[in-house]
């Protein structure tokens, strides 16, 4: 690839040689630019304070009670009032009633043994009782829904439990075209036909729509005061400023419908979007334009973007002694290729504010549901597994049900019981999961029970430090029925599931050949996670896994994130393009990666 920029020595604004591209009418016409279309706009949208924020909706509460979610000893969420008495996640409960007398504090919902629902108890003990964060996926989903509901042209891709990235490249060529009927014509006299350029846009009313970063001219970020008439608008801007409509009243909905306040970060890919996000929070929406990204970036300290924390930018900080995105741009490509290898031009157009990663939803039919549980005090006696087994099949049940309402012929493959012991060793077993019609706890509890006999066997004593147990293979059974009644009563498809029930009484197998990923935002508790690019293991290390749960949330998080980014990188070194392709794993079996370049930086392990 001939870059541009190759043997540069000294940023300069060159280094954005993009900002301004000539929009013509071929671009505007043409319904396919995907990534590099001159006019895409990507926001993200992250609910604020969400946890706290879902709480205060189901006690129906004023929006101005300070209140904080707590996870056994740890706040996990702080409403924005509370914060007002400088009450932060990292405050011990006692701490922060210190700070401010009348807080509210909600324990999150847990399942205790023998409840089929998770629910707000008295007294919660991690010794008996599980954390359930059904409420929060609930609500979650539905703001996902309103999303999509509101742009059937756009494209929606849940980014966490309380974020998504919203691409409004499609909906936003529509409103234009609308707008401006006379875009969709090229003039008899236009030079170069459909490629030549369109004509100025008109001026921009930035009132309203949000916080305007300044454009450059100034030294670190600023905000754009409204102003009318901006005399260096371009199309992007106009587009910018439609997605800023459109996002503003999607976000009004969510806060009338269902009460939840959110930020919104807007710009021409994900990695800015995400980057401006939260910028001001709560309750408000950012707009980055294209001509504010040199002075945005210059200033950020490089550690703090997604990419540049962990190994690599430990590496990049220490190669050259540098902290800022600004400092970096001084590093040729040539250069910055050579300590790191071929594929870390991704890293030079990063800086660049250049990122053609696509908004993409996950598939909707997510392929396994696990449900967890880090023992406080480890198992010893197998006959005490029991009751835990219930309590993560109470949780299971919720959730498979919950998931058939919208997909009536759900059903999981295979059910797979892991434990783990110490950090050490871990062991699963797994069976084919029954035929029934009426998935309850008991339902699971029976198939698991088997599984943890098999698993524990003739031990007297064991030393079991977490349990988990998941559905995987899930699928919507398409068997031509019409309905799922004639579905489940079907006897040809009993006689089918008995044949496989005879085979599926596997060995003991490994987590790690089992379809199995952990599901997002449901690891509150886990120690690991199984990737479901190279379906590997990756757990915490002995000693990480320590603290508080919601500490050990965060690691782990960041392990995600960590590993995440390393196929991010594989991926781009296996493409030339630099754009990331995203290789849909059907093979169950293990891809033996190898790191390259910039991908030895991140955790592979
Ligand atoms: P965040 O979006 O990081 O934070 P937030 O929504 O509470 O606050 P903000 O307004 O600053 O966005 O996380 C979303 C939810 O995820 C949060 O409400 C609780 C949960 N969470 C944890 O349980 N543990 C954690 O360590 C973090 C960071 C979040
Ligand atoms: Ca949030
Ligand atoms: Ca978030």
């Amino acid at each position: 690839m001939n870059s541009p920029w190759k043997g540069k020595a000294k940023a300069t604004n060159q280094d954005y040689d993009d900002l301004r591209p000539t929009i013509t009418y071929r671009h505007i016409l043409s319904n396919n630019l995907g990534v590099r279309d001159p006019l895409r706009v990507v926001a993200l949208c992250d609910s604020d304070a969400f946890y706290a924020a879902c709480e205060r909706v189901r006690l129906e509460l004023d929006p101005n009670v300070p209140i904080v979610v707590q996870q056994w000893e740890s706040i996990i969420a702080v409403s924005y009032p509370a914060r007002e008495f400088g009450i932060s996640r990292m405050d011990k409960i006692k701490d922060a009633k210190k700070k401010c007398p009348n807080l509210l504090a909600v324990h999150v919902a847990t399942y205790k043994e023998g409840e089929k629902e998770p629910s707000y108890w008295k007294d919660v003990d991690t010794r008996t009782h599980k954390v359930s964060l059904d409420l929060y996926r609930r609500e979650s989903n539905k703001i996902i829904t309103m999303f999509k509901e509101a742009l059937p042209t756009g494209e929606v891709e849940k980014a966490s439990i309380d974020e998504a990235f919203i691409d409004f490249t499609r909906p936003v060529r529509e409103k234009l075209l609308e707008r401006y009927p006379y875009l969709a014509q090229v003039p008899a006299d236009a030079p170069n036909g459909m490629d030549s350029p369109l004509p100025p846009p008109p001026p921009i009313k930035w009132d309203d729509l949000g916080t305007v970063l300044l454009p450059e001219g100034t030294d670190g970020a600023g905000e754009q005061s409204n102003v009318d008439i901006d005399g260096g608008a371009t199309w992007h801007d106009v587009a910018l400023s439609i997605a800023a409509e459109l996002m503003r009243k999607i976000r009004e909905d969510i806060h009338s419908k269902l009460g939840y306040t959110t930020s919104a970060g807007i710009a021409r890919n994900k990695f800015l979007a995400k980057l401006c996000a939260s910028y001001k929070k709560p309750n408000s929406q950012t707009i980055l334009r294209n001509q504010a990204i040199p002075s945005y970036l210059h200033p950020l300290p490089f550690q703090k973007i997604r990419f540049l924390g962990g190994k690599l930018g430990d590496a990049l900080a220490k190669e050259y002694d540098v902290s800022t995105v600004g400092d970096l741009l001084t590093i040729s490509l040539d250069e910055i290729q050579s300590k790191f290898g071929e594929n870390a031009l991704w890293i030079y157009e990063l800086l660049r504010g250049i990122d053609r990663t696509e908004v993409k939803e996950k598939s909707a039919l997510f392929k396994s549901m696990l449900a967890s549980k880090n023992l406080p005090k480890p198992i010893t006696q197998p006959l005490d597994g029991y009751q835990w087994i219930r309590v993560l099949a109470a949780e299971l049940a919720l959730r498979l049900n919950d998931a058939r309402e919208s997909m009536p012929t759900l059903w999981p493959k295979t059910i797979v019981l892991h434990a783990r012991k110490g950090y050490e060793t871990s062991r699963s077993k797994q069976a084919t999961f029954p035929f029934v019609r009426n998935v309850t706890v008991d339902v699971i509890a029976t198939a698991a029970d088997k599984l943890w006999k098999e698993l524990t066997g003739d031990s007297k004593t064991v030393n079991i430090t977490s349990v988990q147990l998941a559905f995987t293979g899930l699928e919507k059974a398409e068997i031509g029925q019409k309905s799922i009644e004639g579905f489940f009563a079907t006897r040809d498809i009993q006689r089918t599931f008995l044949k496989r029930s005879r085979e599926g009484d596997e060995p003991l197998v490994s987590l790690e050949n089992t379809d199995l990923a952990l599901p997002k935002s449901s690891d509150i508790e886990a120690v690991s996670f199984q990737c479901t690019r190279c379906r590997k293991t990756i757990a915490l290390r002995e000693g990480q896994a320590t603290g508080g749960p919601s500490e050990v949330a965060q690691r782990l998080a960041t392990l995600r994130s960590e590993h995440g980014d390393f196929h991010f990188a594989q991926d781009l070194a296996n493409s030339n393009e630099g754009s990331v392709p995203v290789p849909r794993g059907s093979s169950l079996k293990r891809q033996k990666v190898e790191p390259k370049g910039i991908a030895k930086f991140f955790i592979q392990k």
